[in-house]
């Protein structure tokens, strides 16, 4: 049986109608009208559910490809590592396919913990409401779309039993690369280089997308400012460095979508878009408040 904790409508505003969590022990149902009240209550979830020796959260967003292959491939990742007590969180945004019905039923039947958001869209705010959710230490933060390799993730977390806060994934430290569409490659190599231009040499891969981090470290991080696609990731490698976490890098090789379509090259002008959006946030967060 499925828990639901379902959130009517409520009055923080339009940006946010709706949420329903749903996890497989124990049965929930509640009700909030605030924003704040509702973090309350998953607080109380989180805390009265057994812990997990990893939470998995990937946001997703049409992505009836992928979600059931890419929580398979985890999974067998997971028990080829031998680690045991494992959760992933899928946060979904009102998918216009059958991804919804898909993390629904894997929630029903494994180690799978589905969100549904409603009336909100947005990879960054998606992550941070699936890490309020978990239910671990340890957070992995990927993309549904197998852009980032499952098979890299114990390595990731053998790095954070060494006693790394934060564990990046990069394509450009040696073993890494990237396979994808020669204007896109291109474009992933320029962005990081200018932006390891302007940012320094705290980390090499600006915008990966992929890694492992400290729950509680991550939710103490200050981030100031307002992200929806892919740029929260300069902010995460930043603030992290400034709050003094110990971070490390791993390689690995980025593949582009198999299947779907992306929905930033959707939303946002490629190149010019990508270059605004990441190259405004560079300066804003070396030069900024
Ligand atoms: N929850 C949520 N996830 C999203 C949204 N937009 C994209 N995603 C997911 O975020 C990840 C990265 O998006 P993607 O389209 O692959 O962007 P790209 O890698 O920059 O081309 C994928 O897992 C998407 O399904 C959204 O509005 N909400
Ligand atoms: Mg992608």
């Amino acid at each position: 049986m499925v828990s639901a904790m379902a959130v009517s409508a409520t009055a923080a505003g339009d940006v946010f109608q709706a949420a329903k969590y749903a996890y497989k022990s124990g049965k929930l149902e509640l009700e909030t009208s605030s924003i704040n009240e509702l973090e309350q209550l998953i607080s109380k979830v989180v805390a009265a559910t057994k812990k997990k020796s990893v939470s998995v959260i990937i946001p997703t967003y049409n992505e009836e490809g992928n979600v059931g292959r890419l929580i398979d491939s985890i999974s067998s990742a997971f028990s080829a590592a031998a680690v045991k007590d494992f959760e992933i969180i899928v946060v979904d945004d009102n998918s216009k396919d059958s991804t919804p019905q898909v993390m629904d039923r894997y929630a029903a039947s494994g180690a799978v913990a589905s969100v549904h958001r409603i009336g909100i869209r947005g990879i960054f705010s998606a992550i941070m409401d699936g890490v309020r959710a978990s239910r671990s230490d340890t957070i992995v933060i990927m993309d549904a779309d197998f852009s980032h390799p499952p098979s890299k993730i114990p390595e990731m977390l053998g790095k954070v039993s060494e006693g790394f806060d934060l564990v990046s994934a990069s394509r450009f430290v040696n073993g890494g690369g990237i396979e994808a569409p020669i204007m896109r490659k291109l474009a992933t190599i320029l962005f990081n280089s200018v932006i390891r231009l302007v940012m320094g040499g705290i980390v090499t891969d600006w915008t990966g997308g992929f890694h492992a981090i400290s729950r509680s470290k991550l939710l103490a991080l200050d981030f100031r400012y307002p992200a929806k696609w892919g740029e929260f990731d300069l902010e995460l490698l930043y603030r992290a460095k400034k709050a003094g976490l110990k971070i490390a890098e791993v390689p690995f090789v980025y593949n582009f979508r198999e299947e779907g379509k992306s929905k930033s090259a959707e939303s946002v002008n490629f190149l010019f878009g990508y270059a605004w959006l990441y190259g405004r946030r560079a300066l804003q967060l070396r030069f900024g408040r």
